[in-house]
């Protein structure tokens, strides 16, 4: 047994505050020395002469360790961290276990040992900020503190606070957690308690669905939804931009073309923009009229530009030039972002910007029964059902990509033009779904893109 005196030693140090930081942050000292259960424990004294003798570390001068160590043979051991000498000098600790507070225990990782368990000290109601502080009944732990109740959104799962509408862990209920996701994805929980999955490459929720491949790098899901045209931007020269489905080739103007896609590993792109006169146009084609879907992968690498328009579809005479216009402008209102117009008047807006020099999957539906939808790598941003009164777009019609038309195949404005790069625009003549969207998104933009 240690003497009296050490041990009223160590109540003075720790009372006056002569220990070193790492003593005061020592607890389990005191619990062990007054426990009075074994003959060391108290790691803030010196050893005296009732150890053994001892073979002094080099650098000390004296006959003794410091503080906060204990002298073990010829080492001043940390008795709370040492493994090798864990709570008393001849106590080494099992292999896969630490010494934490003198107590060999697992090795939690980013947990916290407690009790011989690990712990996540910031949630856990039975050790809550630190071992063994057990909250009050009816109380849980919220960032390492005991309090009275979660906050607004908040459920007690197991003593914690959880959003079971946005936790994988707590999806719906308590306890109910999300199954692993796929490659390049991670597990997600949504309103309103449903699990789905993010693609990393998107950062955002998937509609609930089955899971995709977020590693997919292929068109093949947007030709099995039945596109009616489909431009790839793909040709490494000439003036024809290839419709694949519907036959409607676009003719280039001051265009570059050959430029690296999203599509790996041999898709290309054209780069509009380097001159104000740019564009691909189809002079006459079908354009759906009730309902349609347009999807157009899009780099827009001028944030300085106010407006870049994607497709701008005109039919008849100057009054009917914005048929179908699927645009992004920046404006003073202070709403910026994409817009869709249909038929003339009708408008609809995100206010989400995306001419940061980035590709974006984009896409816009709309017919008179859904309303209209834009939608964001994959993700709806903006959603009105209807505008009242039914409209349709005129069928016929002359389709410019990357400029505004004000009048049947020109009309252009100087500051309206796309400067940036087209990979891809697919029209389909019916609305897509949500799921739809987001697998399309996911698959043609391949991750790392
Ligand atoms: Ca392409």
């Amino acid at each position: 047994m240690r003497s009296g005196p050490k041990l009223v030693h160590t109540g003075l140090g720790l009372l006056l505050g002569l220990c070193i930081p790492a003593c005061a942050a020592q607890p389990a000292t005191t619990t062990q020395a007054s426990s009075g259960s074994s003959s060391t424990g108290d790691t803030s004294v010196v050893p005296t002469t009732d150890g053994p003798t001892p073979d002094l570390p080099s650098d000390t001068t004296g006959e003794s360790c410091p503080p906060d160590r204990a002298m073990c043979g010829s080492w001043c051991a940390n008795l709370n961290s040492d493994p090798d000498h864990c709570g008393t000098c001849d106590s080494p600790c099992p292999d896969d276990t630490v010494c934490m507070q003198g107590t060999c225990a697992p090795d939690c990782g980013d947990l916290t040992a407690c009790d011989g368990g690990c712990f996540n000290t910031a949630v856990d109601p039975t050790h809550c900020g630190s071992c063994g502080n057990l909250c009050p009944a009816g109380e849980v732990c919220a960032q390492g503190t005991c309090t009275p109740g979660c906050g607004d959104g908040q459920t007690i799962c197991g003593g914690a606070c959880s959003d079971i509408f946005h936790d994988p862990q707590n999806c719906g209920n308590c306890g109910e957690t999300c199954p692993p996701p796929p490659n390049n994805g991670e597990a997600a929980c949504i309103v309103p308690g449903t699990c789905t999955f993010k693609c990393l490459q998107f950062n955002h929720p998937a509609p609930p669905l089955d899971p995709v491949d977020c590693e997919a790098c292929t068109d093949d899901p947007v030709l099995a939804a039945g596109p009616i045209h489909y431009w790839r931007f793909s040709e490494q020269n000439g003036s024809v931009a290839i419709d694949d489905i519907g036959g409607a080739d676009a003719t280039y103007l001051d265009v570059t073309l050959d430029q690296e896609g999203v599509l790996a590993p041999n898709d290309r792109a054209a780069l509009f923009g380097t001159a104000e006169t740019s564009e691909a146009r189809i002079d006459s084609m079908s354009f759906p009229a009730t309902a349609v879907t347009v999807e157009v992968v899009v780099r827009i690498d001028d944030a300085e530009q106010p407006v870049h328009p994607f497709i701008s579809v005109a039919s008849g005479n100057g009054s009917e030039a914005n048929e179908f216009l699927f645009y992004h402008r920046v404006g003073d209102e202070g709403n910026q972002g994409l817009r869709l117009i249909v038929a003339q008047t009708h408008e609809w807006r995100t206010a989400l910007r995306v001419d940061d020099g980035n590709w974006h999957h984009l896409a816009a539906s709309w017919s008179n029964d859904n309303g209209a939808t834009i939608y964001v790598d994959g993700q709806r941003m903006a959603h009105q059902p209807t505008l009242g009164d039914a409209q349709s777009i005129t069928a016929m019609a002359t389709v410019i990509f990357g400029q505004e038309q004000d009048l049947l195949g020109g009309g252009f404005d100087p500051t309206q033009y796309l400067k940036g790069a087209l990979d891809s625009l697919v029209i389909f003549d019916r609305v897509l779904t949500d799921q739809e969207v987001f697998v399309h998104a996911t698959s043609v933009m391949c991750s790392g893109s």
